[in-house]
């Protein structure tokens, strides 16, 4: 991943097609089965190491068991969570969606593991931005380390709900119009910020369901996430400017408005 492939434009374009339409698009198999399996077995890692420094992986109110394992501050706990929120062809993709000059405003992991249920229906823009929603102004990229299917809790979402502008029109049978994300191993799926859905149930014996979530938004939402505080200056300052730009961990925040300021990437 250090060696990112060059941005796919033609996906790019397919994509933002999608998102246009539906508020959803698969980038299939993105890394290769032997890369996702590779970060699978990263995050894992992550989630030892950060159970090991007293942060839960099960958080009440959340998820309703703890079948769900969360995996907060990834860019803290691996080098290979900073090298995925840099692949090329998603950065193309979130920039074109949102302007070059979005933010991440949070990164973490959700493995569903046999007998996981579904979380509250919500929408991730709602979460940051009071309503109404009438534009796209983030996207969570969420990348598969292991094949999701409607049996092992592949997101449920709402196609078309990213026209719902605000919580009244919200259909009272949401949950029941919802259908599973499925997607092989390796893929991001990349869901706008205005798409209501919930984590799906895991009803596999034995197969776990692995995301990580990679949250974006335009550069003027607080970010969930203060990468400032939570990351350690060591690894701070393995980031270059862009990157450094993207997890607001520089003395200036909300202040690069292409518009207004022209490119301020440096690339
Ligand atoms: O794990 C999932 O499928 C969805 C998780 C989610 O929506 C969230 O954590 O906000």
């Amino acid at each position: 991943m250090r060696n990112s492939p060059a941005v796919d434009e033609g996906l790019v374009a397919d994509a933002l097609a999608r998102l246009a339409a539906d508020g959803v698009a698969i980038l299939p198999e993105l890394l290769t089965r032997a890369e996702a399996a590779h970060a699978l077995d990263r995050l894992w890692a992550a989630s030892t190491e950060s159970t090991r420094r007293g942060v839960p992986t099960h958080i009440r109110g959340l998820d309703p068991n703890a079948s769900n394992v969360r995996v907060f501050n990834l860019v803290d706990l691996d080098p290979i969570f900073g090298d995925l929120l840099a692949h090329p062809t998603v950065d193309a993709l979130v920039g074109r969606l949102l302007g070059r000059d979005y933010i991440v405003s949070n990164f973490s992991a959700n493995i569903a593991r046999p007998g996981s249920e579904s979380m509250v229906v919500h929408s991730d823009l709602a979460a940051v931005m009071p309503e109404p929603w009438l534009a796209p102004a983030s996207v969570n990229i969420i990348w598969c380390f292991t094949d999701v299917t409607a049996a092992n809790g592949g997101t449920l979402h709402l196609p078309g709900s990213h026209h719902i502008r605000t919580l009244a029109e919200v259909p009272a049978d949401a949950v029941e119009r919802m259908v599973p994300f499925e997607a092989p191993a390796g893929s991001v799926i990349a869901m706008e910020g205005r798409v209501w859905h919930t984590s799906g149930r895991n009803v596999t014996a034995d197969e776990d369901r692995a995301l990580a979530f990679a949250y974006c938004t335009k550069p003027y939402l607080r970010p969930q996430w203060n990468f400032t505080r939570a990351v350690a200056p060591e690894v701070q300052s393995t980031f270059g400017p862009l990157m450094r730009y993207r997890l607001g961990l520089d003395a200036q925040l909300n202040m690069p408005n292409e518009a207004v300021f022209g490119d301020l990437s440096g690339s």
